[in-house]
């Protein structure tokens, strides 16, 4: 693996959804020990702190969505941060509830028209956060950044989509807690999805691995979206929305060690994890180890 810049931004979004406490992530990766898992693998790191939301219309409660407004003010610093971080190493924004990848993601795939290579989109979650604010039942924003990113209607208020991801180069590891709405909306897709029925029939090297090589054949840049839920909660129970039978650590090292060899990411998303509710920081732990196993870190060598 190439050695790569890395840019930790905190992202301490906490509107996506009712329950609170994401906005402690940022710090518990860091406590966790994120940048030095890094720089120990011969990485450069850079830590820009924790962002804070552009300037928005206060929330005032009368919505059926929780904080729309507030989401859209993440939105906005984030797809502007998201452009310029990309021009200058690999990105690690460090959540913050799932609906910050509104806008790391639009600022991504932005950045990549720039360079006219396709933007592919890996989705590691037991949910397909493929909502519109139309569509959600709960009125959690969290629930909603596929649908954003992919141009789907009915986010009016938040920046318009201007180069929205493709179907096809959307792939989603790990669900098993999709809503009827989404599934009705995704079966009209070309989204790349791996329920845990199949990822058990098959095991989860096959999908990835098709993927991987569909994203190098196209010499694109990767974006890898982790959402704590992916994983078990046995493994990783510091998470609002926990679905029981996610993926193992084993499953889930698998995964991070395969993009790592593929060298084809260019951003990734660390998210949903609410410190309030771990047990001795052991979810952030976890993540922070995923992470350092996509960018190289190895528990054992193997003969090469
Ligand atoms: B996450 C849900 F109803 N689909 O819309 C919803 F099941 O970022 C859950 O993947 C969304 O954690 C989960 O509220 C969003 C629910
Ligand atoms: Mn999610
Ligand atoms: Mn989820
Ligand atoms: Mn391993």
């Amino acid at each position: 693996m190439t050695r790569k810049t890395c840019i930790l931004i905190g992202a301490p979004v906490d509107s996506g959804k009712d329950r609170r406490g994401c906005l402690m992530g940022p710090d518990a990766y860091r406590t966790a020990g994120l940048s030095e898992a890094l720089s120990d693998l011969g990485h450069k790191v850079q830590d820009m702190g924790n962002l804070t939301p552009a300037t928005h219309a206060p929330d005032t409660g009368e919505s059926k969505l929780v904080r729309p407004n507030e989401t859209v003010g993440w939105t906005n610093r984030l797809i502007r941060v998201a452009e310029d971080a990309m021009g200058r190493g690999l990105p690690i924004f460090m959540g913050g509830d799932h609906s910050l990848s509104l806008g790391s993601v639009a600022g991504v795939a932005n950045h990549a028209a720039t360079k006219d290579r396709p933007l592919f989109v890996l989705w590691l979650d037991a949910h397909s956060d493929y909502h519109t604010p139309e569509t959600t039942g709960s009125g959690n924003l969290h629930g909603t950044p596929l649908g954003y990113v992919t141009g789907r209607s009915g986010f009016g208020g938040f920046p318009a989509i201007t180069n929205p991801v493709p179907q096809e180069n959307i792939c989603i590891i790990g669900l098993r807690s999709v809503d009827a709405a989404e599934r009705q909306a995704l079966q009209q897709t070309a989204i790349r999805r791996h329920d845990m029925r199949s990822i058990d029939e098959t095991g989860i090297a096959a999908p990835l691995a098709a993927f991987l090589d569909h994203v190098a054949a196209a010499n694109g840049l990767l974006h890898v979206s982790l959402d704590v839920d992916f994983l078990d909660p046995m493994i990783a129970p510091a998470v609002g929305t926990t679905v029981p039978g996610g993926a193992t650590m084993r499953e889930a090292h698998l995964v991070m060690e395969m993009i790592c060899d593929s060298d084809l990411m260019t951003s990734l998303d660390l998210v949903e994890l609410n410190p309030f509710l771990d047990d001795h920081g052991r979810t952030a732990m976890v993540m922070v180890d995923l992470a350092a196993s996509s960018l190289g870190r190895r528990v054992f060598d193997r003969p090469t």
